[in-house]
């Protein structure tokens, strides 16, 4: 039976060691949450890194460790911890990342974090090669493995592979900066298909290769040598029952409720004017969270009416911490944090809540399904999935997104508030909008929303892109006979 083979940078569980106890639990995330339909279906693999560096597995915790892994219908790649410091922390993430999002200013171009990034492409693909047989499909996954199609094309050119980028494709003048764009470039083009998540970011796309490769482009196809190649836009969804059912079963009378619940209820009950708006992301620098808090500042001043009335609950969610722009990001945001409750504060009122840390899923319901406004601000997001979970979670149709233009959902989210992220007026605009939406509107609006979401979700995304890879597949089977 044929197999679909999806490799990520980390495969889609968290792994512990507790003494002599090993625990091995689902990771949550965009990613993992996306792909666990396809994974879960037929005799899917997983091929990623463990989260565990070599230099922590002895020969017998490292065969109890593989054991859960290939339980779990996985395999893993072995990387050490100079090729996490250099590939992953350095090069995907000081490098591409601050790139792709459009951050030049943080972007280095170090040599040694270039060749480690090379030497662990060829890991995964030494993996992927000893896994792959006849007639199985790979689906390759985001920034961190974009030399992995090439690597894999070159010593199967009869395996289907596809790939999609999480992230934005920026736009040719910030691509052509980057000094192995060639490289870069002549790696995704192993891949029989190449999905982004909207259409601007296959457009950039298409015109590097154009512009740096000097290749054929016809509409979306790209000719490479005697292969032709399809670039199209997968907006990716979300598990929409997922999140509507925990939120429908929240709502039940007999659901007993959180200590978060409880907290956020004696506030609602103190005084039923009183509004929570939300505002969900890992601490990165793309999620525009300092200049959100500054906004939030302006629109108190601005209308000083809702002081006492709005409350911010800001959950950030910690994220690569050895990175020195990350830290800085954290110190700033508890410092902004700080002043403006400082501030701000009444003896009965705190303008900010904000908390630093990851919170489990029924958490996350409650925040969802008791803020009246999702205030979703990015300075730069490939898509963003918190937005459309906050829409899934209104039951009732009531609730306000705002969201920034620079996230790609609002390519598909038109009926939310969208602003742009370095405009304080377009902020308080826009809350106060938010704020005073007559009940009817937001129905109106979420209606569609949800409708949309619940069409178009994580499972229809996965088939879009198979769909396409399997024409994309008979394209070959025609351009060879010719
Ligand atoms: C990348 C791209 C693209 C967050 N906090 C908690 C928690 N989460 C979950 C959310 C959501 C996911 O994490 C975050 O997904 P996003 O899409 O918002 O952002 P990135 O992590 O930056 O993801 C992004 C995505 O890939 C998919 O392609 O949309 O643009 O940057 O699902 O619910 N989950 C739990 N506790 C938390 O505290 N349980």
């Amino acid at each position: 039976m044929n197999k679909t083979i999806i490799v990520s940078n980390r495969l889609p569980l968290q792994i512990s060691i507790e003494g002599d106890k090993l625990n091995v639990t689902p990771s949550v995330g965009g990613l993992a949450t996306g792909m666990k339909s396809v994974h879960a279906e037929g005799n899917g693999i997983w091929i990623g890194w463990s989260g565990i560096t070599s230099e922590d597995l002895d020969s017998d915790l490292k065969s109890k460790v593989n054991a859960k892994i290939e339980n779990a219908k996985c395999r893993a790649v072995e990387l050490s911890s100079d090729d996490i410091d250099d590939y992953y922390l350095g090069f995907s993430n000081r490098t591409l990342w601050p790139l792709f999002h459009y951050f030049l200013e943080y972007t280095e171009f170090e040599k040694s974090h270039w060749e480690a990034y090379k030497r662990v492409n060829k890991k995964f693909a030494e993996v992927v090669l000893n896994t792959v047989e006849e007639g199985d499909t790979v689906w390759v996954q985001d920034y961190q493995l974009l030399l992995l199609p090439q690597l894999i094309k070159d010593v199967r050119p009869d395996i289907t592979i596809g790939f999609f980028l999480h992230i934005p494709f920026p736009s040719y003048e910030i691509f052509r900066t980057f000094p192995w764009r060639e490289e870069l470039l002549t790696g995704m083009l192993g891949a029989d298909l190449v999905g982004f998540h909207t259409y601007d970011y296959e457009r950039h796309f298409l015109s590097s290769v154009k512009r740096i490769m000097r290749l054929e482009v016809n509409f979306n196809e790209i000719t490479y040598y005697d292969r032709i190649i399809k670039v199209d836009s997968f907006p990716m969804g979300i598990d929409y029952n997922k999140f509507h059912d925990a939120a429908l079963a929240h709502n039940n009378q007999n659901t007993e409720k959180s200590e978060l619940q409880k907290r956020l209820d004696t506030h609602i009950n103190e005084d039923n004017d009183k509004k929570f708006i939300l505002s969900i992301d890992r601490l990165d620098y793309t999620k525009g969270i300092p200049n959100r808090i500054r906004a939030f500042e302006n629109f108190l001043n601005t209308y000083p009416e809702y002081k006492e009335k709005v409350r911010l609950i800001m959950l950030t969610v910690p994220s690569r911490s050895n990175v020195p722009q990350y830290q800085k990001l954290k110190s700033e945001t508890d410092e902004l944090v700080g002043r403006i409750n400082g501030e701000f504060s009444t003896v009965s009122w705190t303008p900010i809540w904000y908390f630093y840390r990851s919170l489990p899923f029924n958490n996350l319901i409650d925040l969802y399904t008791s803020s009246d406004v999702a205030l979703i601000t990015p300075v730069r997001d490939g898509m963003n999935l918190v937005a459309k979970e906050y829409v899934a979670t209104r039951t009732n149709q009531d609730g306000v997104l705002i969201l920034s233009e620079m996230a790609g959902a609002a390519k598909e989210m038109n009926e939310a508030l969208l602003i742009n992220p370095n405009s304080f007026e377009d902020f308080a605009t826009a809350l106060n909008k938010a704020l005073k939406m007559p009940l009817e509107e937001q129905n109106s609006r979420m209606k569609i929303l949800q409708k949309r979401l619940k069409r178009y979700d994580v499972e229809k995304w996965a088939k879009e892109f198979f769909k396409t890879l399997d024409e994309t597949n008979q394209l070959q089977e025609v351009v060879i006979s010719k």
